[in-house]
């Protein structure tokens, strides 16, 4: 059987057909892949253009002629109408992922976890504005000071035995983590003029062994009170008045006497723990008393040290360690559970 011969106008058609096959194919194409699946199928080695073009040695010179150049239009079309399809899928997936991105600020918010401020800190503010209520000024120490300031200013002399009480951090070059904010007495002193009211927050360091009741870095306020005639009651009134309000209530405290080179006569201070337990009663030694600070009547040569007549004003000073009221005050049973950073503790108050 014959085959029938490829005529010109034959191949045309084909090649016509051809063209427009590949543009509603192009159009439909969803993804660079499926784009170039498109151009290999029409353009490529093994393309349907060219078996149409197999049949071109059949034709006359002038079928050759026009069928070849029509075949490269139809080509260079189909390139074109990938490059456009190219084009077009770009800027879709562009579109797509800004859409992705977008921001809709009509969504709620993430929420971001919020810290607390530590139960030392809330303290600290409550002791200040307890204070500042009662007419004094806050004054902060220096954590890094002089042995002047920590000890001699404060009538501990080098060599004095009293500073065996204080086991004391030193820099090497001969600085102080200061042990107690006794260390800001003389600054104090010198920078105001009676009356002085003056309380004084801050971190003290001590080199010692921790137990339920000790930190190596705690946590003390010290208290400043000169003017002309101040007595030991106006001490006792003005310490029994802040503890009433910083534990919202009377609570029982207990004074007796010991000794501080810097305070004459000196005494500490201890407050009723009885009814907090048997932990309490442990810390504080079976007597239900925990001691909670120093203080006394300011020594006149402290006074002196820190360009005051004795002869003229005089004055009390104390010192409490904030821990040792909060302990009482919130039931923490020991004072190194403060500072270990436990959250569930933490997030207790
Ligand atoms: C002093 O530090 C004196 N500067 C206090 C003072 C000031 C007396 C002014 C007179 C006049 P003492 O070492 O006792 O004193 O400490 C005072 C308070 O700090 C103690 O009663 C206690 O509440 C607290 N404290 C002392 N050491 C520690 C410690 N290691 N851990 C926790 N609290 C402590």
């Amino acid at each position: 059987m014959a085959t029938a011969k490829p005529d010109t106008q034959k191949l045309l058609t084909e090649l016509d057909d051809l063209l427009l096959k590949a543009k509603a194919n192009i159009a439909s194409t969803d993804s660079e892949e499926e784009l170039d699946q498109e151009r290999v199928r029409y353009t490529g080695r093994k393309s349907e253009l060219t078996t149409i073009l197999r049949g071109i040695k059949d034709l006359s010179d002038d079928g050759k002629k026009e069928v070849g150049a029509r075949a490269n239009e139809v080509k260079e079309k189909v390139l074109e109408l990938v490059e456009k399809q190219s084009m077009v899928l770009r800027k879709k997936s562009v579109e797509r992922a800004s859409k992705e991105e977008e921001l809709d600020v009509t969504l709620p918010g993430n929420k971001i976890p919020q810290g607390r401020r530590h139960i030392i800190s809330q303290m600290q503010e409550r002791t200040e504005e307890i204070f500042q209520r009662m007419g004094f000024d806050v004054v902060y120490p220096y954590e890094i000071d002089t042995d002047f300031n920590n000890f001699q200013a404060v009538n501990i002399p080098e060599g004095h035995p009293a500073r065996d009480s204080w086991d004391t951090f030193w820099t090497e070059d001969g600085q102080i983590a200061i042990t107690h904010t006794s260390a800001m007495q003389n600054r104090v002193l010198r920078s105001h003029e009676p009356p002085i009211r003056v309380v004084v927050p801050g971190r003290t360091f001590r080199h010692e062994a921790t137990d339920a009741r000790h930190e190596h870095t705690f946590f003390q306020v010290e208290g400043v009170y000169v003017d002309k005639g101040v007595t030991f009651a106006d001490m006792l009134g003005t310490l029994q008045t802040f503890f009433s309000e910083f534990f919202g209530q009377k609570i029982g405290i207990k004074f007796s006497p010991d000794f501080f080179p810097f305070v004459e006569p000196g005494g500490m201070i201890s407050i009723d723990v009885s009814g907090l337990g048997d932990s309490f009663m442990e810390i504080s030694k079976g007597t239900g008393w925990l001691e909670i600070l120093g203080c006394g009547m300011i020594h006149p040569r402290v006074l002196e040290m820190g360009g005051i007549d004795p002869n003229v004003y005089s004055g009390f000073a104390w010192g409490f360690g904030l821990e040792r009221v909060v302990m009482p005050k919130f039931a923490i049973e020991d004072i190194r559970l403060i500072y270990k950073g436990d959250l569930d503790f933490v997030r207790q108050f």
